[in-house]
């Protein structure tokens, strides 16, 4: 149905383990501060649990949850020495580095995110 909201991922990712840095908020730098977090992607939002008990709980748990709309996501060398660093920035100028040391599971995830990123940005 044209107009209906679908919460169902394009590229069905949920559950994995990636460290994550939330480097700014409302663009307002932060310490960079390296956490373990489950990970799940849907087809508008990404979101982040510190504990896996929580994923799929209604919002308003302990999740940082990203609108994937009008975001901007790119590879990132120069904000950390770690590999496969990619930076997710939020149209209200939040800035996330997400990482893995796992070469596929970065790209899987960096692809699935750019898809959902332009999908939800041009409806
Ligand atoms: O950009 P920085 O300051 O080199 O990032 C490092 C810090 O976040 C560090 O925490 P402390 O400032 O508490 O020492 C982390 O332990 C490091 O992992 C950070 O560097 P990397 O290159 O891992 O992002």
């Amino acid at each position: 149905v044209a107009g209906a909201a679908t919460f169902e991922p394009l590229v069905d990712l949920k559950g994995e383990i990636m460290n994550m840095a939330k480097i700014s908020e409302s663009g307002k730098k932060q310490r960079k501060n390296w956490s373990s977090v489950w990970t799940v992607l849907t087809s508008d939002q990404l979101m982040f649990y510190k504990d896996k008990q929580e994923i799929g709980l209604k919002p308003g748990g302990k999740a940082d949850v990203l609108q994937l709309c009008g975001a901007v996501i790119e590879w990132n060398t120069e904000k950390s020495s770690r590999k496969n660093v990619f930076q997710i920035t939020t149209s209200t100028g939040s800035e996330y580095l997400v990482q893995t040391d796992s070469n596929s599971t970065a790209s899987k995830w960096y692809d699935a995110i750019k898809k959902t990123v332009d999908s939800s940005t041009k409806e």
